[in-house]
Protein backbone atom coordinates (compact mmCIF):
# COMPACT_ATOMS: atom_id res chain seq x y z
CA UNK A 1 0.00 0.00 0.00
CA UNK A 2 1.24 3.10 -0.68
CA UNK A 3 1.58 5.74 1.73
CA UNK A 4 0.93 8.94 -0.51
CA UNK A 5 -2.06 10.90 0.54
CA UNK A 6 -2.86 8.46 3.81
CA UNK A 7 -6.34 8.46 2.22
CA UNK A 8 -8.40 5.14 1.53
CA UNK A 9 -11.83 6.15 0.11
CA UNK A 10 -14.55 3.69 1.40
CA UNK A 11 -16.49 3.22 -1.87
CA UNK A 12 -20.10 2.59 -0.12
CA UNK A 13 -22.48 2.95 -2.26
CA UNK A 14 -25.79 1.19 -3.48
CA UNK A 15 -24.31 -0.13 -6.63
CA UNK A 16 -21.60 -0.71 -9.02
CA UNK A 17 -21.90 2.41 -11.40
CA UNK A 18 -22.17 5.11 -8.73
CA UNK A 19 -18.57 3.47 -6.87
CA UNK A 20 -17.55 3.60 -10.25
CA UNK A 21 -18.15 7.58 -10.65
CA UNK A 22 -17.15 8.02 -7.47
CA UNK A 23 -13.46 5.98 -7.75
CA UNK A 24 -12.83 8.12 -11.13
CA UNK A 25 -13.15 11.58 -9.42
CA UNK A 26 -11.77 10.76 -5.67
CA UNK A 27 -9.19 8.43 -7.29
CA UNK A 28 -6.68 11.85 -7.55
CA UNK A 29 -6.80 12.19 -3.81
CA UNK A 30 -6.74 8.79 -2.08
CA UNK A 31 -3.87 5.83 -2.16
CA UNK A 32 -6.54 3.31 -2.75
CA UNK A 33 -10.81 2.45 -2.50
CA UNK A 34 -11.98 -0.17 -0.49
CA UNK A 35 -14.96 -2.43 -0.82
CA UNK A 36 -16.90 -4.12 1.17
CA UNK A 37 -19.89 -7.02 0.93
CA UNK A 38 -22.96 -5.06 0.14
CA UNK A 39 -21.85 -3.40 -2.89
CA UNK A 40 -20.06 -6.74 -4.11
CA UNK A 41 -23.37 -8.30 -3.47
CA UNK A 42 -25.08 -5.77 -5.67
CA UNK A 43 -22.52 -5.53 -8.08
CA UNK A 44 -20.69 -8.90 -8.02
CA UNK A 45 -17.10 -9.54 -7.93
CA UNK A 46 -16.27 -7.50 -11.42
CA UNK A 47 -16.67 -4.54 -9.59
CA UNK A 48 -13.49 -5.24 -7.96
CA UNK A 49 -11.73 -5.61 -11.65
CA UNK A 50 -13.43 -2.83 -13.11
CA UNK A 51 -12.54 -0.68 -9.81
CA UNK A 52 -8.78 -2.21 -10.07
CA UNK A 53 -8.65 0.12 -13.06
CA UNK A 54 -8.58 3.57 -11.71
CA UNK A 55 -6.68 2.22 -8.35
CA UNK A 56 -5.24 -0.04 -6.30
CA UNK A 57 -8.72 -1.60 -4.16
CA UNK A 58 -8.40 -3.22 -1.06
CA UNK A 59 -11.56 -5.90 -0.37
CA UNK A 60 -13.05 -5.60 2.98
CA UNK A 61 -14.26 -8.43 3.49
CA UNK A 62 -13.71 -9.11 6.78
CA UNK A 63 -12.74 -12.55 6.36
CA UNK A 64 -13.47 -14.87 9.57
CA UNK A 65 -13.75 -18.35 8.51
CA UNK A 66 -12.14 -21.59 9.11
CA UNK A 67 -8.00 -21.80 6.98
CA UNK A 68 -9.83 -23.87 3.68
CA UNK A 69 -12.99 -21.43 3.35
CA UNK A 70 -10.15 -18.24 4.22
CA UNK A 71 -7.87 -19.28 1.44
CA UNK A 72 -10.53 -19.83 -0.80
CA UNK A 73 -11.92 -16.08 -0.45
CA UNK A 74 -8.30 -14.49 -0.62
CA UNK A 75 -7.80 -16.48 -3.69
CA UNK A 76 -11.00 -15.11 -5.12
CA UNK A 77 -10.26 -11.50 -4.00
CA UNK A 78 -6.73 -11.16 -5.98
CA UNK A 79 -7.88 -13.19 -8.65
CA UNK A 80 -9.98 -10.56 -9.32
CA UNK A 81 -7.09 -7.53 -9.11
CA UNK A 82 -7.65 -6.06 -5.87
CA UNK A 83 -4.32 -5.37 -4.07
CA UNK A 84 -5.43 -5.59 -0.23
CA UNK A 85 -8.12 -7.62 1.71
CA UNK A 86 -9.21 -7.14 5.37
CA UNK A 87 -9.40 -10.28 7.64
CA UNK A 88 -10.71 -10.78 10.79
CA UNK A 89 -7.70 -11.75 13.86
CA UNK A 90 -10.25 -13.70 16.18
CA UNK A 91 -10.43 -16.95 14.28
CA UNK A 92 -6.82 -17.70 15.46
CA UNK A 93 -3.69 -17.99 13.82
CA UNK A 94 -4.32 -20.67 11.09
CA UNK A 95 -7.38 -18.77 9.40
CA UNK A 96 -4.68 -15.78 9.29
CA UNK A 97 -1.90 -17.94 7.99
CA UNK A 98 -4.07 -19.42 5.30
CA UNK A 99 -5.04 -15.60 4.18
CA UNK A 100 -1.16 -14.88 4.12
CA UNK A 101 -0.17 -17.89 2.26
CA UNK A 102 -2.16 -17.22 -0.54
CA UNK A 103 -2.36 -13.11 -0.63
CA UNK A 104 -1.13 -11.38 -3.65
CA UNK A 105 -0.53 -7.94 -2.09
CA UNK A 106 -1.71 -6.59 1.67
CA UNK A 107 -3.49 -8.32 4.46
CA UNK A 108 -4.50 -6.23 6.97
CA UNK A 109 -5.90 -7.58 10.21
CA UNK A 110 -9.19 -6.16 12.09
CA UNK A 111 -7.53 -5.50 15.58
CA UNK A 112 -10.19 -2.96 17.13
CA UNK A 113 -13.63 -1.34 15.83
CA UNK A 114 -15.11 2.05 15.95
CA UNK A 115 -18.66 1.05 17.00
CA UNK A 116 -19.18 0.95 20.74
CA UNK A 117 -19.89 -2.28 20.85
CA UNK A 118 -16.63 -3.27 19.52
CA UNK A 119 -15.65 -2.73 23.73
CA UNK A 120 -17.40 -5.66 24.74
CA UNK A 121 -15.40 -8.09 23.46
CA UNK A 122 -12.24 -6.58 21.20
CA UNK A 123 -11.16 -4.37 23.94
CA UNK A 124 -10.03 -8.03 25.69
CA UNK A 125 -8.36 -9.37 23.01
CA UNK A 126 -7.18 -6.32 20.40
CA UNK A 127 -3.37 -6.02 21.78
CA UNK A 128 -2.88 -10.11 21.58
CA UNK A 129 -4.59 -9.82 17.82
CA UNK A 130 -1.94 -7.10 16.65
CA UNK A 131 0.65 -8.89 18.13
CA UNK A 132 -0.21 -12.18 16.25
CA UNK A 133 -0.40 -10.01 13.10
CA UNK A 134 3.04 -8.43 13.31
CA UNK A 135 4.30 -12.21 14.08
CA UNK A 136 2.89 -13.67 11.37
CA UNK A 137 3.39 -11.58 8.57
CA UNK A 138 0.53 -9.22 7.54
CA UNK A 139 0.78 -5.99 6.60
CA UNK A 140 -0.80 -3.83 8.87
CA UNK A 141 -3.82 -3.77 11.26
CA UNK A 142 -7.08 -1.76 11.11
CA UNK A 143 -7.93 0.38 14.51
CA UNK A 144 -11.22 2.35 14.72
CA UNK A 145 -10.28 6.36 14.46
CA UNK A 146 -12.85 6.76 17.16
CA UNK A 147 -9.88 5.00 19.87
CA UNK A 148 -7.05 7.00 19.35
CA UNK A 149 -5.66 5.88 22.56
CA UNK A 150 -5.78 2.03 21.12
CA UNK A 151 -4.64 3.63 18.09
CA UNK A 152 -1.40 4.57 20.08
CA UNK A 153 -1.23 1.09 22.01
CA UNK A 154 -1.30 -0.39 18.36
CA UNK A 155 1.26 1.12 17.57
CA UNK A 156 3.83 0.10 20.27
CA UNK A 157 2.76 -3.49 19.51
CA UNK A 158 2.91 -3.85 15.36
CA UNK A 159 6.09 -1.14 15.35
CA UNK A 160 6.36 -0.34 11.83
CA UNK A 161 3.25 -1.59 9.85
CA UNK A 162 0.36 -0.27 8.63
CA UNK A 163 -2.31 0.95 11.00
CA UNK A 164 -5.66 2.22 8.98
CA UNK A 165 -8.60 3.91 10.57
CA UNK A 166 -11.85 3.79 9.80
CA UNK A 167 -14.34 6.16 11.78
CA UNK A 168 -13.40 9.72 11.01
CA UNK A 169 -16.13 12.29 10.50
CA UNK A 170 -19.72 10.52 10.40
CA UNK A 171 -18.67 8.35 13.15
CA UNK A 172 -16.79 11.00 15.43
CA UNK A 173 -13.57 10.29 14.74
CA UNK A 174 -10.83 13.04 14.21
CA UNK A 175 -8.54 12.94 11.27
CA UNK A 176 -5.64 14.61 13.21
CA UNK A 177 -5.99 13.29 16.23
CA UNK A 178 -5.77 9.62 14.78
CA UNK A 179 -2.86 9.96 12.77
CA UNK A 180 -1.07 12.13 16.21
CA UNK A 181 -1.65 8.69 17.70
CA UNK A 182 -0.12 6.89 14.82
CA UNK A 183 -2.08 6.22 12.01
CA UNK A 184 -1.02 5.75 8.48
CA UNK A 185 -3.89 6.12 6.69
CA UNK A 186 -7.87 7.45 7.73
CA UNK A 187 -10.73 4.81 5.52
CA UNK A 188 -13.04 7.55 5.16
CA UNK A 189 -16.51 6.65 3.53
CA UNK A 190 -19.59 8.76 4.08
CA UNK A 191 -17.95 11.84 4.73
CA UNK A 192 -16.57 11.92 1.23
CA UNK A 193 -19.73 9.60 -0.46
CA UNK A 194 -22.58 12.07 0.74
CA UNK A 195 -21.02 15.30 0.67
CA UNK A 196 -22.29 17.65 -1.75
CA UNK A 197 -18.98 17.97 -3.46
CA UNK A 198 -17.27 14.66 -2.67
CA UNK A 199 -13.74 16.07 -4.58
CA UNK A 200 -14.13 19.37 -1.77
CA UNK A 201 -14.19 16.92 1.23
CA UNK A 202 -11.88 14.81 -0.15
CA UNK A 203 -9.75 17.51 -0.43
CA UNK A 204 -10.44 18.90 3.25
CA UNK A 205 -9.12 15.78 4.41
CA UNK A 206 -6.11 16.23 2.70
CA UNK A 207 -5.75 19.40 4.61
CA UNK A 208 -6.25 17.50 7.92
CA UNK A 209 -3.79 15.06 6.86
CA UNK A 210 -1.03 17.37 5.74
CA UNK A 211 -1.62 19.78 9.24
CA UNK A 212 -1.34 16.75 11.34
CA UNK A 213 1.63 15.65 9.90
CA UNK A 214 2.96 19.04 10.34
CA UNK A 215 2.34 19.13 14.22
CA UNK A 216 3.59 15.53 14.46
P1 LIG B 1 -17.84 5.88 7.19
O1 LIG B 1 -16.60 6.78 6.97
O2 LIG B 1 -18.95 6.20 6.26
O3 LIG B 1 -18.24 5.79 8.61
O4 LIG B 1 -17.37 4.39 6.71
C1 LIG B 1 -16.42 3.66 7.39
C2 LIG B 1 -16.14 2.39 6.64
O5 LIG B 1 -15.18 1.63 7.39
C3 LIG B 1 -17.32 1.46 6.43
O6 LIG B 1 -17.11 0.77 5.21
C4 LIG B 1 -17.25 0.48 7.59
O7 LIG B 1 -17.79 -0.77 7.27
C5 LIG B 1 -15.73 0.37 7.78
N1 LIG B 1 -15.32 0.07 9.17
C6 LIG B 1 -15.67 0.89 10.22
O8 LIG B 1 -16.35 1.90 10.05
N2 LIG B 1 -15.23 0.56 11.48
C7 LIG B 1 -14.47 -0.53 11.74
O9 LIG B 1 -14.11 -0.75 12.87
C8 LIG B 1 -14.11 -1.35 10.66
C9 LIG B 1 -14.54 -1.03 9.39
O10 LIG B 1 -14.17 -1.78 8.37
Amino acid sequence: MKREHRLIVALDLPDGEEALSMARVTAPFCDAFKVNVPLVLSAGMGIVDRLAEHGNVVCDFKVADIPATNRRIVEAVFDHGASGVIVHGFPGEDSLDACLQVARGDVFVLAHMSHPGADRFFSAASEEIAAMARDRGASGVVVGATRPREIARMREIVDDLLILTPGVGTQGGDPGEALRHGADHLIVGRTITTAPDPVEAAKGLLRAIHDAGESL
